[in-house]
């Protein structure tokens, strides 16, 4: 069928005779409709199994186009061809009359159009065709690319663009699919080592607030993440491992917890390439964080708090090339313990600790733009040589507090005149151990950042409030005092003065009154600062990644459940109605149908929306 389609239109475009002409830069793309990217990334809340959308295929930079074939690839296991359509604004006039779909070949789509008779041809750029595939699965995560075949003329399945006499090859963009199953604790499981076992691999699982006292063993890639608001508390009454990340869970990322009150914190036993950030670690009596087994490569550990710890970090013997950077350690007996090599330690705050950093046994780490502030034993070594203690000159080495002067030369050999902000004599760190280019003032002083955000609600009604939380964390080594702002679009939605001390976190609500907001889509990102003298500002911004919608009060179903439509109507007081006295934690909490945020669904959020009844954005 796609043999002779093709021929038909090849034929039909040899007629035409020109003079050649290569486009310069013509590029075939696969584009989302919905933000212009090149991705399709989709969690259960955006789409279900079943559901489908949108590849614009478009072109650009064409000259003298003629016809155009493509041949589109994906895995089809994964997702499944529904048509293809020539929209009415296609780069031709009116619609061709090939396209053809193989459906010899799942996980394929083959097709093409051409000018039809008395058309000029087509210069410049615009959408060819619009493709539409189905998710034919939703389990935990999967992706694919979604691409061109390039190949010239070497099957029926070859991208092409024709001026006329003669196949210009394109350049192409394809894509990349990916949909991120996420599951909830309490909500669809009542503990997390349930939702665990129940599972496939690459599943999200969001815990929601509470205390948590199970000890939880993960052995699949996971991604576990406590929400703001609740921060879930890990507490294990003494003893025990609350996370223990097996090496079937390489890859896995743990986020946002509170654990306190374990024996340890988290085993990395054996997993590679995890990611551990934005948890608190507390009052744990033997350790933290362990990276262990000589699987244990390319963790990474950044952003935590660690308070009150025995050993807030351990990097245990056997493992290799770990990432420790940005963490705050302080009121630890040792903060940091290094048994392995090939590891990079960086931008940790290490304050107020018993001993600052242990290296045992090891070499070959890179130790720099650290920051030991006032620990009773800075830095111990033993049998351990060729550590980098850093990064060179000028970038530097680490802050010892108990090293901090003179500074009156500058250039590698520190013997040049001028001040250069590094001490003119190297801190020796052990007989074996020297960091040539310690730095006269703390690392990145001043730094804050917003490391986490929630908003309550992705659809609220004009007039009403919806709160933004953000966790704030103050890196630095003074106390500050700022502000966080929250943005809708351009506009300021709210603001807040606030003042957090060194080494420290604080998770501030702010409630954004929607009153004087236009009814539509509001893309919202909050901003710590700006802080006097911060260089590192990177981090001080958080866009959310889910727009917040602004509606009639009450508008929030349609013939789809739970999905606006632009009007307050029958469907949106059956919607309200079906979920009556419904409350957070239950399984089908929609904080959206919350319309006057008093934490339950219930006659009064009905009320509102029969007062709105019938009324349009
Ligand atoms: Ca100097
Ligand atoms: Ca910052
Ligand atoms: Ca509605
Ligand atoms: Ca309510």
């Amino acid at each position: 069928m796609v043999c002779v389609l093709v021929a038909m239109f090849l034929a039909g475009a040899l007629r035409i005779v020109i003079p050649v002409r290569a486009p310069a830069g013509a590029t075939l793309a696969l584009v989302n409709p919905l933000d212009g990217s090149s991705s399709f990334n989709f969690t259960p809340a955006q789409k279900s199994l079943g559901d489908t959308f949108d590849i614009n295929i478009t072109v650009t930079n064409a000259i003298l186009l003629s016809c155009w074939q493509v041949g589109i690839t994906w895995d089809p296991t994964l997702l499944q061809y529904v048509n293809v359509i020539l929209p009415s604004d296609n780069v031709f006039a009116y619609d061709s009359p090939i396209q053809a779909h193989d459906d010899s070949a799942p996980g394929m789509f083959v097709g093409g159009a051409c000018i039809g008779l008395g058309q000029t041809y087509f210069n410049g750029s615009g959408r060819l065709a619009v493709l539409t595939l189905k998710i034919i699965q939703a389990a935990g995560q999967v992706s694919c690319n979604i691409d061109f075949e390039p190949k010239p003329l070497t099957r029926d399945g070859d991208t092409f663009l024709l001026n006329g006499i003669v196949t210009i090859l394109p350049a192409v963009v394809g894509a990349s699919y990916n949909y991120t199953r996420v599951i909830r604790v309490p909500q669809d499981y009542k503990s997390i080592q349930a939702a665990i076992d129940a599972t496939t691999p690459w599943t999200t699982i969001l815990i929601g607030p509470g205390v948590y006292n199970e000890s939880t063993v993960v052995n699949k890639p996971l991604t576990i993440i406590g929400r703001l608001g609740s921060e879930p508390i890990f507490n294990g009454g003494g003893s025990g491992i609350a996370i223990t990340l097996l090496s079937n869970a390489s890859g896995s990322t743990v986020a946002g917890i509170v654990i306190t009150g374990w024996d340890q914190g988290i085993l990395i036993n054996g997993s590679s390439s995890c990611t551990i950030y934005n948890n608190i670690m507390s009052s744990l009596n033997s350790k933290g964080i362990v990276i262990q087994g000589a699987s244990a490569v390319n963790n990474q550990v950044y952003s935590n708090i660690f308070q009150s710890d025995f050993i807030a970090v351990d990097v245990a013997s056997s493992s290799i090339s770990n990432n420790v950077s940005r963490n705050i350690i302080c009121f630890s007996t040792t903060a940091l313990k290094i048994e392995s090599s090939q590891n990079i330690v960086c931008e940790n705050m290490i304050l107020n600790d018993q001993v600052g950093l242990s290296i045992v046994s090891s070499n070959s780490n890179i130790i720099y733009h650290n920051n030991f502030v006032n620990n009773t034993v800075q830095v111990s070594v033993s049998a351990s040589t060729g550590n980098a203690w850093d990064n060179g000159y000028p970038s530097g080495g680490n802050y010892w507090s108990d090293h901090t002067s003179p500074d009156a030369y500058s250039g590698p050999s520190q013997n040049q005149p001028g001040a250069d902000g590094i001490v003119d004599t190297p801190y020796i760190v052990a007989e074996s151990g020297v960091d040539t280019y310690p730095l006269v003032q703390p690392f990145n002083a001043h730094d804050v950042g917003i490391t986490d955000y929630l908003m309550s609600k992705t659809v609220v009604g004009k007039g009403y409030s919806l709160s933004l939380e953000v966790k704030v964390v103050n890196y630095g080594v003074y106390d500050e005092d700022f502000l966080v702002t929250a943005y809708a679009d351009a506009s300021t939605a709210t603001a807040q003065a606030v003042k957090l001390t060194k080494s420290n976190y604080m998770i501030l609500t702010l409630t954004w009154n929607t009153t004087g907001f236009a009814y539509g889509n509001y893309t919202v990102c909050a901003c710590a600062g700006p802080v006097q003298n911060e260089t590192n500002t990177a981090d001080n911004n958080w866009t959310c990644s889910t727009p917040v919608h602004i509606g009639v009060p009450g508008d929030v179903s349609s013939t789809t459940p739970g999905v606006y439509d632009g009007v307050d109507n029958m469907k949106d007081i059956a919607y309200l109605v079906s979920l009556y006295q419904t409350k957070p934690n239950k399984p089908n909490w929609n904080p959206n149908a919350d319309v006057n945020n008093d934490g339950v669904v219930d006659m009064k959020d009905i009320a509102i929306a029969v007062y709105y009844f019938n009324q349009h954005e």
